[in-house]
Formats: C-alpha cells, sequence, structure tokens
C-alpha cells in the first residue's frame, strides 16, 4: 500500500508500429460474453414488466420496493437540498442550456437546387427519450443535468430518468431536483440491465421510450447494445461507451501541479479509467515534478484505492514535438484533451479526434464534466474518430422534405426519368413523364 503511485513510461520515438499500437489500445470489451450475460436480464423484464423490475433491485440494489416509477410533478419544496448546492446545480443548469439551446438554432435549411426545385431540412424532437443516471461508486446528478437539459431544450415530450435506488429506496435529493429543472415526466428507481430493458420494452408502470441515453457500466453498455438491436424494441442509443479517459499533452510551460491534478480527476473515477499523458519534449526535472505530483496529490485523496489501481494502468508516452504529440493523441482518440501547452488554442485545428478539449491551464476537466456549458457525455475507447458527444441535435431527427412547382418539375423530370431508365424502374420514370405529358 506504502507502493509509489506512479504511470508506465515510454519513449514514443523508440516504439515499434505494434508497441505504439499497443499503446493506443484500450482494454478490450469483452461484449459477446457480456451480451450473453445480460440477455437473461433482459427477456426477463421484457416478459415480466415490474415484478421482474422489483425482484431485479432488491437482488441488485439491495433496496425492497413497492412501486418502480415516480411521476412528475417533483415539487421542489419537497427536495432537501443544502442552498449552496441548489445554487451550484443552477449555475451549471444555466450554461448547458446556454450552449445547448445555441446548438439548435439556425437549424432549418431552405435551398433552391433548381429553379423551382426546393428542398429544405427541419428538426423534430424525439417524442419520449429514457436517461440512464449510472449510481454505483458516486452519485451523479451533474449525468442527469447533461443528457436532461439537451433532451429539454430538444423539446422532446416525454423525458424519462432512470437511476438505481439507494438501499432505504430512495434517489439523491440533487438528481430529483435536475429532474425537476429538466422537466423529467418520470424517474425510474432502477438500474443496470434490467433498467435499460425497462425503457426500451416498457412495462406496467415504465413508459417505454424511443431513444436510451446515458453511460453506465459494462451491464448497461451491453443491454443498450442488445435492445438497440431488436427491432421489436424499435429502440436507438446515443452511443456505445466504456470507461472514462482523458489525455493530457504538457510542455515545458506547464505547472506540473496542475498536470498531476488533472490526470487524477480522472483517474478517481473507476479502477478502469485511462490515463494518458503526452509529454512534449520535457526536462527531466519537470516529468519528475508531475510525477511526484501525481503520487502526493492522489496519497491526500479519498478514492486513493480506484486511483491506484488506474494510475498503474495508465502512460506517459514522450514525444520530441508538437507536431508528434497531436499525431498521438489523434491516433488516441481520447473522450477528453487537455492541453498545457504553450500555444494552445493554436493547437486546436489540428486536433481531429476528441470528445472535448480543455484548452489552457486553467479549463480543468472538471469545468467540462459540471458546468462550464459543454457535455460530459462523450465518446469513449476511441470512438471519437466517428461519434461526437451527446448533444441537442442526439434528441432530435432531421427531416428532409422538397417541393416542385410545374416548371421545376419541367427542367427536373427527364432527369429523373432518364435515372430510373437506367435502373429499369418503369413506374418511377412513368410517376414523372405522366406529369410532363399534362403540362
Ligand atoms: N468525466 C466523466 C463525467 C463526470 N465527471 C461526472 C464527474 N462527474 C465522464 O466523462
Ligand atoms: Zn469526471
Amino acid at each position: 500500500p506504502n507502493a509509489t503511485i506512479r504511470m508506465r513510461k515510454y519513449i514514443a520515438a523508440s516504439l515499434s508500429p505494434s508497441e505504439r499500437t499497443q499503446l493506443l489500445q484500450r482494454p478490450v470489451l469483452k461484449f459477446g460474453e457480456m451480451i450473453a450475460k445480460v440477455k437473461p436480464i433482459v427477456d426477463y423484464v421484457r416478459t415480466l414488466g415490474d415484478p421482474a423490475l422489483l425482484e431485479l433491485t432488491a437482488k441488485f440494489d439491495k433496496a425492497q420496493l413497492d412501486t418502480t416509477v415516480t411521476f412528475a410533478p417533483f415539487d421542489p419544496e419537497t427536495i432537501q437540498l443544502n442552498d449552496t448546492v441548489r445554487a451550484a446545480i443552477d449555475v451549471a443548469y444555466a450554461n448547458i442550456r446556454k450552449f445547448h439551446e445555441a446548438q439548435a438554432r439556425a437549424d432549418t435549411l431552405v435551398i433552391e437546387t433548381m429553379p423551382g426545385v426546393v428542398c429544405s431540412r427541419f428538426a423534430r424532437p424525439i417524442a419520449r427519450v429514457g436517461l440512464y443516471v449510472p449510481g454505483g461508486t458516486a452519485v451523479l446528478p451533474s449525468t442527469a443535468l447533461m443528457l436532461g437539459v439537451p433532451a429539454q431544450v430538444a423539446g422532446c415530450h416525454e423525458i424519462v430518468l432512470a437511476t438505481p435506488p439507494r438501499p432505504d429506496g430512495s434517489i439523491s435529493p440533487e438528481v430529483m431536483y435536475v429532474a425537476h429543472l429538466v422537466g423529467a415526466s418520470a424517474v425510474v428507481k432502477a438500474g443496470g440491465a434490467q433498467a435499460v430493458a425497462a425503457l426500451a420494452y416498457g412495462t406496467q408502470t415504465v413508459p417505454k421510450v424511443d431513444k436510451i441515453f446515458g453511460p453506465g457500466n459494462q451491464w448497461v453498455t451491453a443491454a443498450k447494445m442488445l435492445v438497440q438491436n431488436d427491432t421489436y424494441a424499435l429502440v436507438a442509443i446515443d452511443m456505445p461507451a466504456g470507461p472514462s479517459e482523458v489525455l493530457v499533452i504538457a510542455d515545458q510551460t506547464c505547472n506540473p501541479v496542475y498536470v498531476a491534478a488533472d490526470l487524477l480527476s480522472q483517474a478517481e473515477h473507476g479502477v478502469d479509467s485511462q490515463v494518458v499523458l503526452v509529454a512534449v519534449n520535457l526536462p527531466a526535472s519537470i516529468l519528475l515534478e508531475i510525477e511526484s505530483q501525481v503520487d502526493a496529490q492522489a496519497r491526500a485523496l479519498e478514492r486513493v484505492e480506484i486511483i491506484r489501481q488506474s494510475v498503474a494502468k495508465s502512460i506517459i508516452v514522450q514525444v520530441d514535438n508538437i507536431n508528434a504529440a497531436l499525431a498521438f493523441s489523434n491516433d488516441y482518440a481520447p473522450e477528453h484533451l487537455i492541453l498545457h501547452i504553450e500555444k494552445a488554442a493554436a493547437a486546436v485545428v489540428h486536433v481531429q479526434n476528441a470528445g472535448s478539449v480543455f484548452v489552457g491551464p486553467f479549463s480543468p476537466e472538471s469545468c467540462g464534466d459540471y458546468a462550464s456549458g459543454t457535455n460530459h457525455t462523450l465518446p469513449t475507447n476511441g470512438y471519437a474518430r466517428q461519434f461526437s458527444g451527446v448533444n441537442t441535435h442526439s434528441f432530435q431527427k432531421h427531416i428532409t422534405s422538397q417541393e416542385l412547382t410545374a416548371d421545376g418539375l419541367k427542367v427536373l423530370g427527364p432527369v429523373v426519368a432518364t435515372l430510373a431508365d437506367c435502373e429499369g424502374l418503369q413506374a418511377h420514370a412513368n410517376a414523372v413523364r405522366i406529369r410532363l405529358d399534362s403540362l
């Protein structure tokens, strides 16, 4: 227990291609295995509904409940919350709301592609959404905000929040207050694969939803992936989720105390959290200072035992210049990227793959995790290559439409008829020619 809390060190230039690939990899998630484990749970809830949900909640969350769902209104007067916490939630709510409202603006496109041919696109909310708020080793009212605010801003009609109850059967007042702020219609007291199944299929009391959002452990993620593939459930998910990650790029201008603090803020999430430091041409003394700060700061933290395990699996990669650092980061595609470098803002144009970027010494990840306005539900596991973090559009779909005038059809019709002939689809060509003949 007294061993130094330290990350493994590598020099990028001396890595073989396969060693580099190895370092870029996340721990393999055994999805096949997990799917097999969650399937019986999902099937049980799908076929039996509430009784199954109550039984599984007693088994996994040690909570004996009579009913699973609490319906709105959630009277804020009845929610016991200290004033400072309430005020902090209010500020976070306002900032997240500002940033996510702006995303919904200027959403409508109207484009005349040819004279008399007008194409448009407009957004509509996904009517019913399910937001999974994890319990487990930490209570996460911030996740309720990060999912609830964009759902509210997008105009979703029914917002169902699911979260595991505490052993006494209650939900934390912080989460209940957020449920009130975002206008949730129901809170489902259940967690894990069973909660995902309830949201996907609905039960006697749990409303069925159209899309399920939120982070969670392997059980939750596997259940989301399973129900997404069930055409009977007809449900979408936000993205596949894995353990949380951060990649910090630091050069000789960095503050080693800040760098260590940022690495640890991610390392405390869980034993499988991924923490990477890319050191750009760092003098040995600064690197040593970061390492000793990691050890010293970690020892003073309550979650030191979690950190011991996550830090042991974490790495420092030493590179010669900023281009090499950004290349490594882009290949890694981190959920969070923190830039502790001289011209941090100027480096952002070179970021190709990342969930969210934290620019300069005064932008700790914690600010984005809670209250700056950006979303903290972000792609992990390298999925930042092809996924965006949760945003207002995640709660909408875009519908396109077109309207042609008679003159428009005269111009476009022959083109369409030619292409339809090409494909041998005579009825398609006909639908145009019949009109052209009558014009
Ligand atoms: N860093 C986490 C989000 C979070 N941090 C919630 C604190 N609370 C995953 O991106
Ligand atoms: Zn965090």
